[in-house]
């Protein structure tokens, strides 16, 4: 595989059935979470979602947002209420506060269907969801926390063939206990690479060289968040190469010369880019949203 360059690789085959998978459990509900990363409130949804969803009513969740500035994600709850028509969350799922809102809310995007049904002559149910999202959003997680308190499986509803679980997560709630994976296309170089950096893109598709190189170009066109890279490695420039040298990650290397060989030492960048992306990800440097607001404005 080319290394060279941000290249994400992905075959058509794999994305037609993960589509499907999707649109399958799409189908069996009434309402969907979908779950965007904070630090890329755009870049991390989806942008064919209308197309599957039709009309469905669907909540967005703005997670991970501890590891972003509280006021900016405002601004953008926002903006992408207004554009989306769509109630719009900023939650995290380390203190999950967020439960009770959610409950009311999914309920109230429910109803319209729950009474439709109603009026065909069926008996109220409780209101399906399903949880979707790219992959590492927090899926899982999210999942977890709005099962905790119960762990009442209801088993699969009659007429539905994949062993799909449903739990009841109050009396007017059943959540599918696995989430819908929206599968990552390579639409967008920019928007790929940002999902690199969330790691959203499987690490076998790039070269983390690479995107840590990205990562420092965006970061320093904002100088606020130029500055707090620069304070986190003590470094007054932003090249992987001026990190690595001032943590002393060193390469020993051997250069033929006429005279004989002689011992060179370089920085080493493969490394230093792993820590970069690692602390970044773990949120250690600071607090970014690496969408640029003013590029979604209309
Ligand atoms: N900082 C932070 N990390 C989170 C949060 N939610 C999930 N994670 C982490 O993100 C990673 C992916 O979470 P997971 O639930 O497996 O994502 P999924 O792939 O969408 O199901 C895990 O390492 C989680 O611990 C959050 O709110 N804040
Ligand atoms: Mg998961």
């Amino acid at each position: 595989m080319k290394k060279d360059k941000l290249h994400i690789h992905w075959y058509p085959g794999h994305i037609a059935k993960a589509e499907r998978a999707l649109k399958e459990k799409l189908n069996l509900v009434d309402v969907v979470i979908e779950v965007l990363d904070a630090r890329l409130p755009m870049s991390s949804s989806y942008n064919d979602i209308k197309k599957l969803l039709g009309d469905k009513p669907r909540l967005l969740l703005l997670n991970k947002s501890d590891l972003v500035e509280k006021d900016e994600l405002k601004s953008w709850v926002k903006l992408i209420e207004e554009q989306t028509g769509c109630p719009v969350l900023a939650v995290d799922t380390k203190s999950f506060k967020c439960m009770p809102q959610i409950e009311k809310i999914v309920q109230k995007l429910s109803e319209p269907r729950i009474q439709a049904m109603m009026a065909k002559g069926l008996l109220r149910r409780p209101a399906r969801v399903v949880v979707v999202g790219l992959p590492n959003v927090g899926k899982s997680s999210i999942i977890n926390k709005l099962t905790r308190s119960t762990k009442t499986k209801v088993g699969a509803k009659a007429g539905v063939t994949r062993q799909q679980q449903w739990v009841r997560i109050n009396p007017n709630i059943d959540l599918l206990d696995t989430p819908g994976i929206i599968p990552m296309k390579q639409e967008d170089q920019m928007k790929a690479k940002k999902l690199a950096f969330v790691n959203s893109v499987s690490e076998n598709a790039y070269s983390t060289e690479i995107v840590a190189k990205e990562l420092l170009d965006i970061v320093s066109v904002n100088e606020k968040y130029a500055q707090a890279f620069k304070d986190f490695y003590k470094v007054d420039e932003l090249t992987i190469e001026k990190i690595a040298l001032k943590r002393n990650w060193i390469k020993k290397g051997k250069i033929q010369l006429e005279e004989g060989v002689q011992s060179s030492f370089e920085p080493d960048t493969e490394r230093c880019a792993h820590y970069i992306m690692k602390d970044f990800r773990d949120g250690k440097i600071g607090k970014f949203i690496l969408d640029n607001i003013e590029d979604y404005k209309i």
